[in-house]
């Protein structure tokens, strides 16, 4: 009973009541408490070493998705408009490679669902640290803690929001990309300490080994001092949780790379196939969904091209006498799943420009939607998507009309881009707007 035994410093006016003064309360408090003799500094820190690798790929990646938005761009792009020097690095989104942001946020997505049993593994090997007694030891330490439970209260926020927004569950107070935006940074800073303050300790620790010398001397304040008979080894806990992490990166991952594993997507909403024929591929948000009416999308439909003061309004026959090119694109959503390319043929932007004298030097263009409301309803491109001779005001994929759900009687594919900006049901394009 190390507590017991040995005088711990004096808390000062902070520490327990009560017989023993600083004898921790009965329950968590108590060291002997936690039995488990997997607990101890080889397996926190090995546990510690992945998620450290994780994390900084998964906020990379995330960075990179937000960058993907393009919120310089346009007030409408951006949820997040007071995001000040947060925003020090962003930069152009670029239209090639074609598949760019189906590979960064398949990482993103899919190594988020992967991590999941290590954080919960690192969470449970700390958790006595949770309880420490006394609660507060000194001013250092209360920062310390401080800075623990902005790590751990961090890492939990962004885990539980990124799994909700992915399965669909859209139950946040306020839009999710900015709460996972601010709380990305707010972990991040956390992160960053807990990395410099711990570092070495692990490396240490692995270096020592499941069964290193630490446990006599040992100051972690994870090893249990009324050790449980043990069921498995340290390594074998591991194994159990990469076991963990490998099942769910098979029912994942699918909804990123596609092609034949795309059935294996089994934790993916839009994972799985969405049946046959020309636009038998995933849907994002249906038609019906949004509240698309037949009359929005019927012959009286049109579409009206605007620019340097001049306007051209078309019909769909009109749209379809436009000379039509043809380009292989993925639809690559912000939540991790993505298409394999679809053959889409349509007009180009760059041609579309054209109708207003815009052809040459093509600026960002505003593209709306029939739909009324809704964060997708309408974005603005860049100059450099609107320009890419890839990017198309789509009529047709895979050799069919394009359905209602993936956008009847016109859309945008852009290279490279998040599915976000492949507006569906487009009906206006501004160039040059907004100024
Ligand atoms: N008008 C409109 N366009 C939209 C959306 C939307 O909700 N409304 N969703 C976007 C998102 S988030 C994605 S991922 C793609 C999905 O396209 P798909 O349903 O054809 O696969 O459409 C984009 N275009
Ligand atoms: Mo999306």
């Amino acid at each position: 009973m190390r507590e017991a035994d040995k005088p711990v410093d004096s808390g000062g006016p902070t520490a327990g009541p009560g017989p023993g003064g600083d004898r921790p309360p009965p329950g968590p408090a108590r060291p002997e408490f936690w039995r488990s003799p997997l607990r101890g500094p080889w397996l926190t820190a090995v546990l510690g070493l992945v998620l450290l690798g994780g994390v900084v790929v998964m906020f990379v990646t995330g960075l990179l998705s937000y960058a993907a938005y393009d919120p310089d761009l346009a007030r409408l792009n951006d949820q997040t408009p007071d995001k000040g020097l947060l925003g020090f690095y962003l930069f152009d989104w670029p239209t090639s490679p074609y598949w760019l942001y189906r590979l960064t946020q398949g990482v993103h997505v899919t190594l988020g669902i992967v991590l999941v049993p290590v954080l919960l593994a690192k969470l449970w090997s700390v958790i006595p640290k949770l309880f420490a007694w006394p609660p507060v030891r000194s001013a250092g330490q209360a920062l310390e803690r401080v800075s623990l439970l902005l790590l751990v209260g961090g890492v939990i926020f962004e885990f539980v929001t990124g799994i909700l927004n992915i399965q669909l569950y859209y139950v946040f107070p306020g839009s999710f990309y900015t709460l996972h935006f601010y709380g990305a940074w707010v972990f991040a800073g956390a992160f960053v300490v807990h990395v410099a303050f711990r570092l070495g300790r692990a490396l240490r620790a692995v270096r020592a080994g499941p069964a290193g010398e630490y446990a006599a001397s040992d100051d972690s304040g994870l090893v249990t001092p009324a050790p449980a008979p043990p069921t498995v080894s340290r390594r074998g806990a591991l194994g159990m949780v990469g076991a963990g992490s490998a099942a769910l990166l098979v029912v994942t991952v699918g909804q990123s790379v596609g092609g034949p594993l795309r059935t294996t997507a089994l934790l993916a909403p839009h994972g799985q196939d969405p049946g046959p024929g020309e636009n038998g591929f995933q849907i994002n948000k249906t038609a019906a969904a949004v509240g698309i009416r037949d009359a929005d999308i019927g012959p009286h439909w049109r579409l009206t091209v605007r620019g340097g003061g001049r306007q051209a309004v078309l019909t769909y026959d009109e749209l379809l006498a436009l000379p039509r090119h043809r380009a292989a694109l993925p639809i690559a959503c912000v939540e991790g799943w993505s298409t394999d390319d679809q053959l889409w043929s349509g007009v180009r932007l760059t041609d579309l420009a054209g109708l207003v004298g815009l052809r040459e030097r093509t600026p960002h263009v505003l593209v709306e939607s029939v739909q009324r409301g809704g964060p997708f309803s309408s974005v603005v491109l860049a100059a450099a998507q609107a320009r890419d001779d890839r990017s198309l005001l789509a009529v047709r994929v895979n050799g069919g009309v394009l359905s209602r759900d993936h956008g009847y009687p016109a859309r945008i594919i852009v290279p490279g881009a998040p599915g976000v900006h492949n507006t569906k049901w487009v009906t206006r394009l501004s160039f040059g707007e907004p100024a």
